[in-house]
């Protein structure tokens, strides 16, 4: 259960950052393994890179190591998600997202599909993010930016290159996971640094949506086979469209 205070923080200012969520031993856990499938991806010529090169997403996460699937069934992390989204929410996607040094700031963007939706969009939370910190979070190396409050403006959606002044960064030691709700406006902010911040990206949507990502396409049976009934149902085996003939 989340306390009445996280869930005003949800509802009102559209995002809660979970502290201590993991230790600072898992977090460097998660971003060894990161690093390590960003260099072998980019190494095999099918890094997913983007900002100029420098930034880079690994996708498929529940397919790339065990900690990542036990990861995304965090139990706070999923109270979370399953507060915003309800009990039978499913996993939309789960990436790394490394912002490198000298990336300049991601555009401040609503989450996919609700971009190319028509408005007004609902009032109610169609898509959620976790984005798990496994580097400090600090205002110089691209810590998450986003306009609390913002997904209350259900007929509008963030202009390209407009600095708005509502806007907050999200600072945090590594370990922490924030939420967010898709419809705010948020993107990563540019790395004055000369090291690599890095993010998993937990992605989270209501059970009648299409997932960003084909789980039950290119997660590998072996994976399946293992997946715990949380998992199971993360993955959209119990969301799936009938095959009635
Ligand atoms: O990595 C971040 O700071 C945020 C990324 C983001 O906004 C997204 O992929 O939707």
């Amino acid at each position: 259960m989340l306390t009445d205070i996280e869930e005003s923080q949800l509802d009102e200012h559209g995002f809660l950052l979970l502290e201590h969520a993991i230790t600072a031993d898992e977090a460097d856990e998660l971003r060894d393994l990161s690093m390590s499938l960003a260099a072998q991806e980019r190494e095999a010529g099918r890094g997913y890179m983007y900002i100029d090169d420098k930034a880079q997403r690994v996708w498929n996460l529940v397919d790339k190591g065990e900690p990542f699937e036990r990861a995304i069934q965090h139990p706070r992390v999923l109270t979370a998600m399953e507060y915003l989204l309800g009990e039978d929410c499913t996993l939309s996607s789960f990436t790394v997202n490394v912002i490198g040094p000298d990336a300049t700031e991601g555009g401040l963007h609503i989450d996919y599909p609700l971009g190319s939706m028509p408005t007004p969009r609902p009032n109610f939370p169609l898509v959620a993010n976790s984005v798990w910190f496994l580097d400090d979070f600090t205002l110089e190396n691209g810590a998450t930016r986003c306009i609390p409050g913002s997904h209350r403006r259900l007929e509008a959606r963030p202009e390209p290159n407009v600095q708005y002044d509502d806007e907050v960064q999200i600072t945090a030691p590594k370990g922490s996971v924030m939420i967010i709700n898709g419809s705010v406006w948020h993107g990563s902010s540019a790395n004055h640094t000369n090291r690599d911040r890095v993010a998993l990206l937990g992605f989270f949507c209501r059970a009648f949506l299409k997932p960003q990502q084909d789980h039950l396409k290119i997660v590998s049976q072996k994976v399946i086979d293992r997946a715990t009934p949380t998992l199971t149902r993360l993955l959209g085996f119990n969301s799936m469209p009938n095959t009635n003939t």
